[in-house]
């Protein structure tokens, strides 16, 4: 018997989400805090989800260093069912990297559970300095982050159309974390974690380590402001700053915030002694917490950017609340109803058919589309669809809060920024999906149905 791919992805979620408890007892709080808010607002959300989903959604990201892992990782997921989707170009916030994002494509796969893993891999030729790039290479291919019994499992998998029993279900699991799991002795000396982190801490934490560490795992809440506050109430550090848009009636796209990253206990290797450790510590992994909300179209998508490049351009050398008053007022060009939203062509949404439209009033088509009057009239719902992705600046906001607690000193120079999708897709071997085909794609199946149920031609 073949395992359902949802069920080893929930299993997998799971075990990952135990053994990040375990070792960062900080997540397990966030998740206390994240599901008393999401249990007292559950009914009252705009946004529409199920407990249990909720209870279960987390994202998580991992940093590559190489070609080869980043496609072993795809093989990894796709087993998961799990597909990269999108392109996230980090040149744009001036670090050396890019990424995709893994997660289910289907809504049912979705719904069953919505694990997501952010994937960052290293562009060292935008790196400036010859030697950090030298010497980040040569620890990179020496290592070796994926067990012999996990490559033996993923060549099992392909021989038996891309699945697995329950028996090579659960040493999949087993194996699989390790390539995720906290490695408390390094790879690399502490000479070399030196000279790396000079350059960029993230060049140390990507090549330095014996492991591909996920670096985070984010539950999803109702509501980040409360959830924000009542951190802060518990003496955590948060970002000063939640990433995205400001807080709105209609939630979209997504808000996201961190907290700082743990100084954790990690030992190195000497030049002057091969068996000797030096014990030292490390700080990379941190907690998150993000709301979701409605996917923006296109033309969403632009006025968004075009409103954050605004509130940013208008908020240089303000604080963190009164950069917030500056993009809360910028933003309220944002229309901020569903309907509006919707009408305007901002947000994706999904059709439902509540009852049989009247005809008669059907074909007095105003100004308005059979669609919107078909809305209007309460015969057809538009439900909005939850963003499911990620956000360039967002992500490199959480990037950046975590850097600013190292030693280092913050920026990096990098040659040429600039997006290279198809270096991303070579590396994987895979395409990556684009993001509004994919939202398009789910709207216009429920467009359809309403078609056919109605037997009007509203696609
Ligand atoms: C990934 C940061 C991006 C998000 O939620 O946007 C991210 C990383 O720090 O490796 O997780
Ligand atoms: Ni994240």
């Amino acid at each position: 018997m073949h395992v359902d791919k949802s069920n080893l992805r929930a299993d997998f979620a799971a075990a990952m989400s135990a053994m990040y408890k375990a070792e960062v007892p900080l997540y397990a709080d966030l998740i206390d805090i994240v599901q008393g808010i999401n249990r007292s607002l559950i009914g009252s959300s705009s946004i529409a989800s199920s407990l249990e989903r909720l209870a279960a959604e987390r994202h998580g990201a991992i940093r590559l260093g190489t070609a080869h892992e980043l496609h072993t990782i795809g093989r990894i997921f796709k087993l998961l069912d799990m597909h990269p989707v999108g392109y996230y170009d980090l040149s744009v916030a001036g670090l050396p990297m890019h990424a995709t994002a893994f997660r289910p494509i289907t809504i049912t796969s979705l719904e069953k559970n919505p694990f997501r893993v952010f994937t960052t891999l290293l562009r060292p030729e935008l790196l400036s300095s010859q030697k950090a790039r030298e010497l980040s290479n040569a620890l990179l291919i020496r290592r070796n982050i994926f067990s012999d019994a996990l490559m033996r499992m993923l060549d099992t998998a392909d021989s038996q159309d891309g699945h697995l029993t329950e028996d090579q279900a659960s040493v999949f699991i087993t194996e699989a974390l390790r390539t995720f799991s906290w490695q408390p002795v390094a790879a690399s000396t502490d000479k070399e974690y030196a000279l790396l982190k000079e350059e960029h801490p993230i060049l140390a934490d990507i090549s330095c380590f014996k492991s591909a560490h996920i670096n985070h795992l984010t539950p999803r809440t109702l509501d980040i402001s409360l959830a924000q506050k009542a951190m802060v109430d518990r003496g955590m550090r948060a970002k000063d700053r939640i990433e995205g848009p400001p807080a709105r009636i209609c939630p979209i796209l997504l808000r996201q915030t961190s907290f700082l990253a743990l100084e954790e206990q990690v030992s190195f290797h000497t030049d002057a002694d091969a068996d000797a450790l030096v014990p030292s510590t490390h700080t990379a992994r941190f907690g998150e917490i993000e709301q979701r909300g409605a996917a923006l179209t296109p033309a969403g998508r632009d006025l968004y950017d075009a409103l954050l490049a605004e509130s940013g351009a208008k908020s240089a050398g303000l604080d963190a609340a009164q950069a917030d008053a500056v993009a809360k007022r910028v933003f309220a060009a944002f229309p901020d109803t569903w309907e509006s939203l919707q009408s305007q062509n901002l947000i994706y949404c999904r059709y439902l058919v509540k009852k049989k439209p009247d005809q008669v009033h059907m074909q007095k088509s105003g100004h308005a589309t059979i669609l919107q009057q078909l809305i209007a009239d309460g015969s057809v719902e538009a439900v909005p669809i939850t963003y499911e992705d990620f956000l360039p600046f967002s992500a490199a906001g959480i990037f950046r809060s975590n850097l600013s607690a190292s030693s280092s000193n913050g920026d990096l120079s990098i040659q040429k920024p600039g997006p290279d999708q198809a270096g991303l897709e070579n590396a994987l071997q895979m395409t990556l999906l684009d993001i509004y085909e994919w939202y398009g794609g789910v709207q216009q199946t429920s467009l359809e149905a309403v078609s056919s149920a109605l037997k009007v031609n509203i696609t």
